[in-house]
């Protein structure tokens, strides 16, 4: 048995069992002015989706295919700290259940001994320069097995069940993370990036490495430094200090 000890996430669910993706559902319900914290799960997504219009692999019963509402009182231009405090509250929680090492790739992967275990997709609505409400998707590969992949996608991905050699607990994994989402997030709207940011670089991995970011603008090699203020990635290239809004990172090495 489990308990879900959050005052807001998860206290509204709806749960079901196949849709196209949780993260249409997510976007109706909040139209509807659904209070924050209401999440979406399925057991299965036909038409899961990653960024710029990217499949992600949601197979039947083996996942985690969940989508959060929240509504921040923040900036649009500072809508990339939720992907970013996202990723720390879904690594904590994930630690918490397992005892696996993650780490976080950013700006929105999970990974465990460099395979991704975890995608994150934040979207959102803005009214003038205020976010309206934002839709934390989160896919984790739980109990996945390889065969259920393609041949590519089992060359960068791994679930918690083959990294453990044995299944783990859903309902449990989405309350530990639920728990730890609700945290980071209130530490977030209460004090501000600085500490998220922070414990971000702390934890990552990333920070100090050799990387190749392939932006809309170019593809860049550097060393990733730090966090600018906004989420950003400082890369140092040879060409001086360049932050990386949105990029595909590769990790050199
Ligand atoms: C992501 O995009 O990583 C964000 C994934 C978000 C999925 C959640 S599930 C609940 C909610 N509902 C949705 O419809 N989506 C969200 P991106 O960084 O663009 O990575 C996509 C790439 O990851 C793909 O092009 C594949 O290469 C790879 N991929 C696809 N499925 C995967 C899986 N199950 N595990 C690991 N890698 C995968």
């Amino acid at each position: 048995s489990y308990h879900l000890h959050t005052q807001k996430f998860g206290r509204k669910i709806r749960y079901q069992e196949v849709v196209h993706s949780t993260q249409i559902l997510a976007h109706e319900w909040a139209r509807e002015g659904i209070e924050e914290g209401a999440l979406v799960v399925a057991e299965q997504q036909e038409a899961g989706r990653g960024r710029l219009g990217r499949k992600w692999y949601s197979p039947s019963h083996t996942g985690v295919w969940m989508s959060l509402i929240l509504r921040p009182s923040i900036l649009l231009t500072d809508a990339s700290h939720l992907t970013l405090l996202a990723s720390l509250g879904v690594k904590q929680g994930i630690e918490r259940v397992t005892g696996l090492p993650i780490q976080i790739k950013w700006p929105n992967d999970l990974l465990i001994h460099g395979k991704k275990i975890c995608g994150i997709l934040t979207e959102l609505r803005g009214e003038q320069d205020q976010v309206h409400y934002v839709i934390i998707g989160i896919g984790i590969n739980v109990n996945t097995p390889k065969e259920s992949w393609p041949e590519e996608i089992r060359r960068i991905a791994t679930s918690l069940a083959i990294e453990l050699g044995g299944p783990v607990h859903r309902a449990s994994l989405i309350a530990a993370i639920l728990e730890e989402l609700e945290e980071v997030y209130q530490q977030y709207m209460n004090q501000g990036f600085t500490k998220i940011k922070a414990q971000w670089e702390k934890s990552s991995g990333i920070l100090g490495k050799s990387i190749v970011a392939r932006t809309a603008q170019g593809t860049y090699t550097g060393i990733a430094e730090q966090l600018t203020g906004q989420g950003a990635l400082l890369l140092r290239t040879d060409q001086g200090l360049i932050p990386i809004h949105s990029a595909d990172i590769l990790l050199k090495e």
